[in-house]
């Protein structure tokens, strides 16, 4: 392998969009020059907006603080369902120039609108997301997120060009050519998921090739929760940086935050385009930064389908930023409200065992979680992979290692299965890690 034209490096000042300079001051004016905007917007053009601000007797000239978003309803999911298709769209189709959807587990799927500047303000996000994972102009961009209604491929290849690099448009699936791909067009840089990244490190070491001998120095990794542990995990395998972006259709797609290469301390969320805030999924009240609870976000300059208080189900933290510091940062998500397995009165989420199995070398990452009943109480199976290259005594040690750890640090009695290596289901996009089979 020849030695990288240009090494990996953060952006330096320079290169940094003049938002991302902002002092906190600076960021907070803007967004509520541009929460006033959007509130207007979504009360005039958006029925069910006027509806639910009226009925909580709200009016957008109420909102003269970035506090007042307090005083706003919540929107949710439900909301987009009853609406569906475009009944949230807050302008005439004749200036939608893209929709996206998500497939959803149950019934609609949740449909989404963009303008044209949507659609270049969310180049930008996702270039700058980029930059801050230390990819510039002049490297080549294998992107594996799907390609589709699923906004992580089209919006991923949107940033690539927005940054000016190199685009390898190959969307998921289909992993022996994803593996050929890599070896004869030598890309700096991979999007996908992280456990996609992990099959195609698995199909590489089948083939006999060393995963840490290709091209690859980077990956950009979100779309589901994934741990510090995985990420060491992906790093040590890969001889890569991973970082974390995050996003979601609701609010833009991937890119609405992104770690940064020099601190790698969870994703800092571009605040110049989306107002942040955590609350009590029980009380539905704000919680102050550094409290963990569910993560909402208010659209700042969205044409098409502003949000209004979107609830994301997803949970983590607001911390202080760093490597931006007039935005703040969210702790890697932990999991999702509808992914908490509660089990005899115990919460737990599928991360907390990721970080479980990847802390014992001698198993491998390969698991999915199984729920049953035994009788009236819940139970709960772990089925790992057993490692190849270890005898079934190892493994089976392992395995009780395993269990004793999620008794000491979760709380929890599971039953842990080994299982023959390849056993599993492998990720081609979004992982199953749950099969609920009660
Ligand atoms: O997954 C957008 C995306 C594509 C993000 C590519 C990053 C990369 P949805 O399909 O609408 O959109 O799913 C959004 O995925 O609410 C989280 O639960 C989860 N998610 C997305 N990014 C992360 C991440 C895309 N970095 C839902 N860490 C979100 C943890 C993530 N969870």
């Amino acid at each position: 392998m020849t030695a990288p034209a240009s090494a990996l490096r953060p952006p330096t000042v320079d290169e940094l969009d003049p938002e991302e300079r902002m002092s906190r001051p600076e960021i907070e004016r803007l967004q509520l020059e541009r929460l006033r905007w959007t509130v207007q917007h979504a009360y005039r053009n958006v029925p069910l907006y006027t509806r639910k601000f009226d009925e909580a007797g709200v009016h957008p000239d109420d909102i003269r603080s970035l506090d007042d978003v307090h005083r706003l309803p919540f929107t949710t999911k439900d909301d987009l369902r009853e609406t569906y298709p475009f009944g949230m769209f807050a302008v005439p189709m004749s200036d939608v120039a893209r929709i996206h959807a998500s497939s959803g587990t149950t019934g609609r799927p949740t449909v989404v609108g963009y303008t044209r500047g949507d659609l270049d303000r969310w180049g930008t996000l996702v270039a700058r997301s980029l930059r801050a994972s230390g990819i510039r102009r002049g490297m080549k961009v294998h992107n594996a997120y799907g390609y589709g209604l699923f906004t992580g491929g089209l919006g991923a290849h949107a940033g690539i060009e927005a940054l000016g690099a190199t685009v390898i448009p190959m969307s998921g699936g289909q992993t022996a050519r994803q593996v050929q791909l890599i070896r004869d067009f030598e890309p700096d840089a991979i999007l996908c998921t992280p456990s996609y990244l992990l099959t195609i490190a698995d199909a590489m070491a089948a083939q006999g090739i060393d995963p840490r001998s290709t091209s690859l120095k980077v990956a950009v990794l979100g779309a589901e929760p994934w741990t510090n542990e995985m990420r060491h995990e992906l790093e040590q395998r890969l001889g890569i940086d991973a970082l974390d972006i995050f996003g979601l259709s609701e609010v833009m797609g991937p890119g609405v935050g992104n770690e940064c290469l020099e601190t790698k301390d969870g994703p800092h969320l571009w605040e110049d385009h989306f107002l942040p805030e955590v609350i009590d999924g029980d009380t539905l009240q704000a919680l102050p930064d550094g409290e963990r609870g569910e993560l909402v976000f208010t659209s700042l300059t969205k044409e098409a389908f502003p949000v209004i208080r979107y609830r994301t189900r997803d949970i983590t933290r607001l911390l202080p930023g760093t490597a931006r510091p007039g935005m703040r940062r969210m702790e890697k998500v932990t999991g999702r409200n509808d992914d908490m397995i509660i089990l005899r009165g115990v919460n737990l989420f599928p991360t907390q065992i990721e970080e479980l199995v990847l802390g014992i070398e001698q198993l491998t990452p390969h698991f999915i979680l199984e729920l049953t009943k035994e009788g009236r109480m819940d139970a709960l199976t772990v089925r790992i992979e057993r490692h190849p290259d270890l005898s079934v005594e190892t493994c089976e040690a392992a395995a009780q290692v395993l269990v004793q750890r999620i008794k000491v640090f979760i709380g929890s009695s599971v039953a842990v299965r080994l299982e023959e290596p390849g056993a599993l289901p492998r990720s081609e996009g979004k992982y199953k890690r749950v099969y609920d089979l009660r």
